[in-house]
């Protein structure tokens, strides 16, 4: 059973696991609609999908251990950027606010002498890892590139790459 405090501090995060994927799905309309990047466009559609799939998994998780998941009301998250290297900006400050978050839930689990959900928030903790340092390798390939066009152009090829490699994990 989880305590009132664990269950509060997860159906927070259920509310953060639904604005990323809000967040992301806002960058993928975005793109949508910006010439020539498909590829850039499809992964924000995928990491929208991803997002919705992490707050599923902890909505289960709260019902599965006695308590009632409470699906948030959500804010408008940004519509347009100045420049795709924004957008993926963006998406490294958001995954790092969302790993803070993590990280506190795992001090609470631990305060709470909840061994169960600790256990449970490693998939997070691995997740986040793996998040956060995917979004850094972007920004540094988008700072390379620069303004140029050519380099936008592979970009976009490349990040099929990742969706591959990110599907295998
Ligand atoms: Fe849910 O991992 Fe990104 O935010």
């Amino acid at each position: 059973m989880l305590s009132k405090t664990m269950q509060e501090a997860l159906n927070e995060q259920v509310r953060i696991e639904a604005e990323s994927s809000q967040v992301y799905l806002a960058m993928a309309s975005w793109a949508e609609i910006q010439p020539g990047i498909d590829n850039i466009t499809a992964f924000f559609y995928r990491h929208s999908d991803e997002e919705r799939m992490h707050m599923l998994k902890l909505i289960h998780f709260i019902n599965d251990r006695g308590g009632f998941a409470v699906v948030p009301a959500l804010k408008q998250p940004a519509l347009t950027f100045p420049s795709i290297k924004h957008a993926f900006e963006s998406l490294l400050k958001h995954e790092i606010m969302v790993s803070e978050s993590i990280n506190h839930l795992v001090d609470i689990a631990l305060q709470e002498k909840d061994y169960a959900t600790h256990n449970f928030l490693q998939w997070y903790v691995a997740e986040q890892i793996e998040e956060e340092a995917l979004a850094r390798t972007m920004n540094d390939k988008l700072e390379l590139i620069g303004d140029d066009k050519g380099g936008l152009y592979l970009f976009d090829k490349d990040i099929l790459t990742v969706s591959v490699v990110e599907e295998e994990l």
